[in-house]
């Protein structure tokens, strides 16, 4: 695994209907991110924040709320993450919402077909993120991320990179959904997206799913994770926006993240959806910075090398 880490703040929540996933990036650092990640060896260059346009809190204009603020952030992400990866560094984007997720996985797709890597996709998360401006409840573009890689959605974020659609709906792999509205959930199934809902976890344990969730990987692949907070159960992790009950607990998303760890190929990783206003004194940022930590290969004795 790449051991050079880029930290590139994104402080914006104009994709979000909830308030303050903008403090996000800050809150992570003060949680001591980058101390964690050099305990284990990383070499940790943290870029700061990039910027863009505030939020106008206006309602959804022909199905989107602020599209065009949406472009303007996907935008510097999506630079600044491709500037990273040209660096040979390994972005970590630290959101914000998690329309951003756009920016940086367009990024991180050119970069795999210009180096010529096959790309996966791990998005952890409690919503599919698939919906589009027809069948969006809310116009949040945060609902929207999957589909708008996928090629549904509108143009200046599809076609962020050079390719069009970025990424292929079978390179993806979702974990931990539990919240998926009625529309989309027809558009989920036509895509064809592989899902691991939280039945299924409950069903097979977390171990099972991530070895499917991992399956057919090798040392040609990239492995980008986008890890939304509100993947995690709201009664370890309440600073989110959107709290969906019923998540993986604490020594499930340590597995989660151990197992990722284990396959040595991640290479990229989005943080999103950390909201520090409803958060209670810093603690959902520390748990998160713990299971990064674990997805950078933490764990609790030696391993013996495979
Ligand atoms: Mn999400």
């Amino acid at each position: 695994m790449n051991r050079q880490i880029a930290l590139i703040g994104a402080p914006t929540d104009i994709g979000a209907g909830t308030r303050g996933a903008s403090m996000g990036p800050e809150a992570l650092r003060v949680a001591g991110l980058r101390t964690a990640l050099e305990s284990h060896g990383l070499a940790v260059e943290d870029r700061g924040n990039l910027s863009g346009p505030t939020n106008p809190g206006l309602p959804p204009v022909y199905g989107y709320r602020h599209l065009e603020e949406a472009i303007a952030w996907n935008r510097a992400v999506h630079d600044a993450i491709s500037l990273a990866l040209a660096d040979g560094r390994l972005p970590i984007m630290l959101g914000g919402d998690h329309s951003l997720a756009i920016g940086s996985i367009s990024a991180v797709a050119r970069h795999c077909r210009r180096v010529g890597k096959k790309l996966r996709v791990l998005w952890l998360d409690a919503h599919a993120d698939f919906n589009t401006s027809v069948i969006t409840p809310s116009g949040n573009i945060h609902g929207m991320p999957v589909a708008c890689l996928c090629g549904h959605g509108p143009d200046p974020l599809t076609g962020m990179s050079d390719c069009r659609p970025a990424i292929d709906a079978a390179w993806v792999r979702q974990i931990g959904i539990r919240s998926v509205d009625q529309g989309e959930k027809r558009f989920v199934h036509e895509a064809g997206l592989e899902v691991f809902d939280m039945r299924f976890i409950d069903e097979n344990g977390m171990r099972h799913t991530m070895e499917q969730a991992l399956l057919g990987l090798d040392p040609d692949t990239h492995l980008h994770v986008s890890f939304d907070v509100d993947f995690l159960d709201p009664e370890i992790a309440p600073g989110v926006g959107t709290l969906v009950p019923g998540g993986p607990t604490y020594r499930e998303a340590q597995l989660c993240m151990e197992m990722i760890a284990d396959t040595g190929l991640l290479a990229s990783l989005d943080v999103v959806e950390l909201n520090p206003a409803l958060d209670v004194r810093n603690k959902t940022a520390m748990l998160a910075v713990d299971l990064i930590e674990s997805l950078f290969g933490k764990s609790t004795l030696m391993r013996r090398e495979a």
